[in-house]
């Protein structure tokens, strides 16, 4: 299928400008000023952006997709994320988790649901584990799972300095990172370690110290939460400074940490990404580890803080857009074929309102997203 888009005012996430996009098939084709529509090549379709704003597809490291929870028993298990949850904010390609709850949430069901969305037209990816040290795999052990099953590109989200996690020590972190390491390689994955950090006092001291006992390069590390509380900014910070990239949880107040990262303390916005924690359990204990409150995390904060980097902290778009564009690409190896308009790379576009919300959405070439409605849904929807 042959489709050209007119008119569109492009962010690769760089400004090219008032341009068209040739697509064919899932892919970007070419790019250019004014692209002829051809004859004789059958049916092309021709959409006219009318100047309309087109930033690549989002990625969304950290989504739930067959929800989480269960922090206060069996009735707060979150609920399973739907296709048009994932695509009505822009996002086209997502990475899936479990959480917490790594016995009635089981890699089998995150592995199928992950299948499943692709088939109902995004592009998707999953950590292999839960919570817990040592950890849910498919096969016996991460390594293997990472080597054998398409779909992992990592571990996660593994808690550490949290009330939650299994309370594993250096040791036991560090030869699950090297798991991942070597599964990463000889899989043809990026083998990425995606810590859940959570309140406690040591934050990712415990990264750090991996860091200084073992030969693991910083770039397979990417811990999500990081924006929960200013020390773990201020860690945070610090990790970036040594090259690591931090990965901040979409909500209300993110924008903050962001700019205090980036204001503050300096770390080049190339070192940080955005994920929404989407359909996981947002649950909030008192000091005594008490649960006093609970949220569910939804993809659409992705917008929202996006949105609140660019309008209340000021940074221009095709910066904003990093957080959860090229940024996140490079985490995955996908540089070039996700998060960026350019040719070759999949057709994952998001056309804009003028006050940014979302249009239209093409996931790998096919229109999902209309007129802010899906025109795709998933099979139950
Ligand atoms: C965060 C996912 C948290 C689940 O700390 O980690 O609980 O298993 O569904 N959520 N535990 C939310 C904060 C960052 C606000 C999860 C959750
Ligand atoms: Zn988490």
């Amino acid at each position: 299928m042959i489709k050209i888009i007119k008119n569109a005012n492009v962010y690769s996430p760089e400004p090219v400008g008032k341009g068209d996009i040739l697509i064919l098939g899932d892919r970007i084709a070419h790019l250019d000023s004014n692209i002829p529509v051809p004859s004789g090549l059958g049916d092309v379709e021709v959409v006219d952006a009318k100047g309309a704003t087109i930033v690549p597809g989002f990625i969304d490291q950290h989504v739930h997709l067959i929800g989480g929870g269960g922090e206060g028993g069996p009735a707060t298990r979150t609920p399973e994320i739907q296709l048009s949850q994932i695509t009505l904010n822009g996002v086209t390609t997502v990475v899936g988790c479990l959480g917490t709850d790594g016995t009635t949430r089981h890699m089998y069901g995150l592995l199928a649901k992950a299948r499943a969305l692709e088939l109902e037209g995004i592009s998707t990816f999953i950590y292999t584990g839960a919570y817990e040290v040592p950890t849910r795999t498919i096969t016996d052990n991460v390594r293997n799972d990472l080597i054998l099953i398409d779909k992992v590109i990592g571990v996660g989200e593994i808690a550490i300095s949290d009330h939650r996690s299994s309370q594993p020590d250096v040791a036991e972190i560090r030869k699950l990172a090297a798991e991942a390491r070597v599964g990463g390689m000889l899989g043809g994955k990026p083998g990425l370690v995606h810590f859940h950090v959570g309140g406690g006092p040591r934050g990712i001291q415990p990264i750090f110290d991996i860091l200084e006992t073992s030969e693991l390069p910083i770039t397979i590390f990417t811990p999500t939460h990081m924006n929960r509380t200013p020390e773990l900014l201020e860690q945070g910070a610090a990790f970036a400074k040594q090259g690591g990239r931090v990965d901040i949880t979409a909500g209300p107040e993110a924008y903050k940490g962001i700019m205090r990262l980036l204001n503050e303390f300096n770390v080049p916005i190339s070192n940080i990404t955005i994920s929404s924690d989407g359909n996981g359990s947002m649950p909030k204990f008192d000091r005594g580890g008490n649960l006093i409150g609970l949220g569910v995390g939804s993809v659409r904060a992705d917008l929202d803080t996006w949105r609140d980097v660019m309008v209340k902290g000021h940074v221009p778009m095709e910066e904003a857009l990093k957080l959860l564009t090229t940024n996140v690409a490079q985490n995955l190896n996908l540089q070039g074929k996700k998060g960026c308009i350019v040719r070759g790379a999949d057709a994952d576009l998001v056309e804009l309102t003028d006050d940014l919300e979302v249009n239209r959405v093409w996931a790998k070439g096919r229109l999902m997203v209309d007129g802010g409605r899906a025109v795709v849904k998933g099979t139950f929807e």
